[in-house]
């Protein structure tokens, strides 16, 4: 990497690992220690930024600090995520590259905040102007809806992201920004049925009860108290810190910035409370919720009492209805919750998409944002799991595939010699889960789909003996086989060694998941509502638009829109900000090394350092390196007349570093090792001092 003579000087511990010597895990988690507990929370790895989660207000996200990190090279200044945006930014304006910032980390880490302060960064830095201005803050404030709908408290952090989020901000050629897309991935909508011990549901649920007016809960025909609503959590419903009424208000006053109309909201609204009531429904006579929500949504009661009660299953010309018991109806009651929610989730977004659309066709400059849920390990691992820890490895692999480019990229251009770089390709894993054939996924699709008794179990079963066979025939999956399986995996479970870790995963729920279907009355249902918004989004409901196809499985899904993102990402010039949480007490100041060095080794940053410092290990443009160290040689001391490269050659013969040890680009000096640079740092450091000896020698004469 560059030589970074600022994070050579006046810095605590190293600003940049790839500067880390002797370069040891210990040693990477001390220095990570060091500048925390200074509360310098960014490290570099080349131009990576590492992040820590301080869990209080530092002062270093001022409009001074702005300033401050504005214009200047990446290096100049001491790290910070204001110099990864800068980069970003100006690299966009100036030379007309797209860019994409990739954030990654575990829940909690700070990832959603690092995408808040970039957006916040970049918003502060570009053009200025009335309509620039409103565009600004309409995609600033698509994040508090998002959040109200798309976040929940978990034990992991107050704020969780459960939704994957990726944004595109357009920008025109002055780099003034245009507009924006934003892309979500997989809601995690079994939260509006059930939150695990400790957490809540969705922020909005709280949000309506606790900060809507009297009259407007009276027309919502909602009560005030948490505890009326079987879906709401009772032991975590208040969360310290979070007023829940103030970020209603913000929330309304954000959905109107972003262009939400009055009516609008109260459809949203109205359909936040239909999905409190759903959870009070109970299948006995008279339920008065049942009602009330027909109410609310303009649904006929006995259209809905009959959609609870039936199950109809069209086939080719014919109709067979089954009566459902009460355990399926309530089965379907929570089916109709969640795709409710979920739905309404991604209509907000392309409702919000239509408002920050860019009004002209011409081609835009854009930089992607992505906020994603990190690899999760917890001891029982489900669906969810499973398909968020599938993305984390494939940006993984992307941010291996691109990091090896960058560098091959910069070798080329400069006329070195480049050399392979040994490094851990987890394609095979990526393969394990996506391929088309044999793939978990597409086994798991092929299960659903098959006609018979299919349950969760003989979905491991085929994938057990698949596995197993290709282990028989050694192919591909055998040497290195990511799919462990061993006889002392428990019951109804498979694992498998991600990147990251092993990973148990437990099948139960895998197929109903995968499937997600909402029985077929039950879209017709609401579709029969006089409800606009909610017509809107069950449109399969429509009886003239009977299409007996099933629809996409929610693996199948997501593994498209990955890979659609994936290709996406690969036009763009990458920015890392990897996420690290001190502490899982979400508290200050504290630094737990088991924690940290277990997010070291599954986010695989040794790993990125090494990648870095293979081959040279820094790099300097001619004229800053001659600049530093020509104090060093007579010749080129105080003044050198000739071509700065040739400046250098003669510094470093003179110097007689072995030409092993470094090689000339064509604009600048590689370095292989950072040994070599820090004997010449010291050598300067000596001559510095030197120097000042004799300054103070020649004053004291002087007195
Ligand atoms: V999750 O995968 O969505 O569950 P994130 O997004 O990685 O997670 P988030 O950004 O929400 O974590 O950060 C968690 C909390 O840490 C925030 O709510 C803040 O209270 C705290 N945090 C994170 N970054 C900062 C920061 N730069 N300064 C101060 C911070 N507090
Ligand atoms: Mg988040």
């Amino acid at each position: 990497m560059e030589v970074k003579t600022s994070l050579l000087d006046n810095m605590i511990g190293v600003g940049d690992m790839v500067l880390l010597e002797p370069l040891t895990e210990d040693s990477f988690i001390e220095n990570l220690r060091n500048r925390f507990d200074h509360n310098e929370i960014y490290t570099y790895i080349g131009s990576v930024v590492i992040s820590m989660n301080p869990y209080r207000s530092l002062p270093i996200f001022t409009p001074e600090k702005v300033e401050e990190y504005r214009n200047r090279n990446f290096y100049e200044l001491s790290p910070h995520i204001y110099a990864l945006a800068d980069e970003a930014y100006r690299s966009l304006r100036d030379q007309d590259k797209d860019q994409c910032i990739l954030i990654t980390g575990e829940s909690g880490a700070g990832k959603t905040e690092a995408s808040k302060l970039v957006m916040s960064y970049v918003a502060a830095v570009c053009g200025k102007g009335q309509e620039v201005n409103k565009v600004k803050e309409q995609l600033l404030q698509s994040n508090p809806v998002l959040e109200a709908f798309g976040n929940a408290k978990t034990v992991r952090n107050d704020n969780s992201s459960r939704f994957g989020k990726y944004m595109d901000i357009e920008f025109d050629f002055k780099g003034d920004p245009v507009g924006g897309v934003i892309s979500n991935y997989l809601l995690e909508k079994s939260r509006v049925v059930k939150q695990p011990r400790g957490e809540r549901n969705f922020h909005i649920f709280y949000q309506l009860l606790s900060g809507a007016s009297d009259d407007t809960l009276r027309k919502l025909k909602l009560d005030r108290d948490f505890s009326k609503y079987n879906y709401l959590s009772l032991d975590s419903a208040n969360v310290n810190g979070l007023d829940d009424a103030a970020n209603f208000r913000t929330v309304r006053n954000a959905m109107q910035i972003v262009g939400f109309m009055e009516d609008e909201v109260q459809s949203v609204l109205e359909l936040v409370a239909a999905v409190l009531k759903l959870g009070n429904i109970e299948f006995k006579p008279e339920s008065r919720n049942l009602k009330e929500m027909c109410e609310l949504l303009g649904i006929e009661q006995s259209v809905l009492e009959r959609a609870f009660s039936y199950r109809t299953v069209e086939a080719k010309l014919e109709k067979v209805s089954t009566t459902l018991n009460v355990s399926q109806a309530y089965y379907a009651r929570d089916a109709l919750a969640k795709n409710l929610y979920s739905r309404l989730f991604s209509w907000l977004v392309t409702r919000i998409n239509e408002s920050i659309k860019a009004q002209s066709k011409t081609r835009h400059k854009v930089m992607g944002v992505l906020d994603i849920y990190g690899f999760e390990i917890f001891e029982d691992n489900s669906f969810e799991q499973f398909i968020i820890n599938y993305c984390n490895e494939k940006l993984q692999q992307i941010f291996i595939e691109l990091t090896l480019r960058e560098e091959q990229e910069e070798y080329i251009r400069e006329d070195i010699e480049w050399t392979n770089i040994e490094y851990f390709n987890n394609a095979v894993i990526c393969d394990l889960i996506e391929n088309n054939q044999n793939g978990i996924l597409a086994m798991l699709d092929e299960e659903c789909l098959r006609p018979g008794t299919v349950t969760d179990i003989t979905f491991l079963d085929k994938l057990n003996t698949v596995c197993a066979e290709h282990q028989h025939f050694e192919s591909r999956l055998s040497k290195n086989s990511k799919f462990l399986t061993d006889h002392s995996l428990p019951h109804s479970c498979f694992r498998i060694q991600h990147y990251a870790g092993k990973v148990l995963y437990r099948v139960e729920g895998f197929m109903d998941k995968n499937n997600d279907l909402l029985y077929r009355d039950l879209s017709q249902a609401m579709y029969k509502a006089n409800h606009k918004l909610i017509k809107q989004l069950f449109p399969e409901g429509n009886p003239a638009k009977v299409n007996l196809k099933r629809p996409p499985t929610a693996g199948f899904q997501f593994k498209h829109s990955v890979g659609t993102l994936m290709r996406n990402l690969q036009t763009k010039n990458p920015n890392y900000i990897r996420c690290v949480k001190p502490n899982d007490k979400k508290a200050p100041r504290i630094f737990t090394d088991s924690l940290v060095r277990h997010q070291v080794a599954y986010l695989g940053l040794m790993e990125n350092v090494r990648v870095r410092r293979a081959g040279y290990a820094y790099r300097q443009a001619y004229e800053p390196c001659l600049e530093r160290y020509k104090m060093l040689c007579k010749q080129t001391w105080p003044h050198w007349k000739g071509p700065t490269r040739e400046g250098v050659e003669v510094l470093m013969a003179d110097l007689q570093v072995s030409t092993e040890e470094f090689a000339y680009g064509n604009s600048k000096i590689f370095i292989r090792n950072p040994r070599t640079l820090f004997s010449l740092e010291e050598k300067r450091r000596g001559c510095l001092e030197n120097l000042a000896a004799l300054i103070q020698k020649i004053y004291r004469g002087w007195k």
